[in-house]
């Protein structure tokens, strides 16, 4: 079934604002080292909502389908080795410019390079241990909600502080 990822909102004064979905995956590093609920912590409290989320060992395959724009890549074996090494923590979140706003509090893909505030500059070190995956664009967040969780897995509600959250 076919997942909705991008909702066109009014508010009672008629202004419409752009509801977004986006695909998030605490990695394998993260969650070995209890970082787990420090991450969602900070994506609750900038005020994106979770309408999805599953902890889970990742099947080969779907990592390969989740990762097939690196296959050419010189990392790529070690990639799939590592998110399929031990369990994630997949989720889907909901806000205005959801997948924009989730890759920069995610920071830059390298840690090293990533601005401290970040997940990724306050957590990582290295790119290959880098603590967080989001999708980089609506596109891909359509593709991979649609990978990753079935039309049932996800909730549709209002969250009660939405009206703090948004004009
Ligand atoms: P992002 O996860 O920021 O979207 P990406 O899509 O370019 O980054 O790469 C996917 C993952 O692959 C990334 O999170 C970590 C790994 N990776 C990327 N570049 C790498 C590199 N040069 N060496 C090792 N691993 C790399
Ligand atoms: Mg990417």
């Amino acid at each position: 079934m076919y997942i909705i990822t991008v909702q066109l909102i009014h508010n009672k004064q008629g202004d419409s604002h752009i509801m977004e979905r986006t695909f998030l995956m605490i990695k394998p590093d993260a969650v070995q080292r209890n970082l787990v609920g420090e991450i969602i912590s900070r994506i609750e409290r900038k005020g994106l909502k979770l309408v999805g989320g599953k902890f889970m060992t990742v099947p080969q395959s779907l990592a390969e389908e989740h990762y097939a724009e690196h296959t050419d890549k010189p990392f790529y074996n070690k990639l799939i080795d590592f998110i399929t090494s031990a369990p994630v923590f997949a989720m889907v979140v909901e806000g205005e410019d959801a997948v924009n706003i989730s890759r920069h509090i995610i920071g830059k893909t390298n840690p090293s390079e990533a601005t401290p505030g970040t997940i990724r500059g306050d957590l990582g070190l290295t790119v290959g241990r880098n603590i967080i995956h989001g999708s980089d664009s609506v596109e891909s967040a359509k593709k991979e909600i649609n990978l990753w969780f079935k039309a049932e897995e996800l909730s549709d509600y209002t969250g009660s502080r939405e009206a703090w959250l948004y004009e």
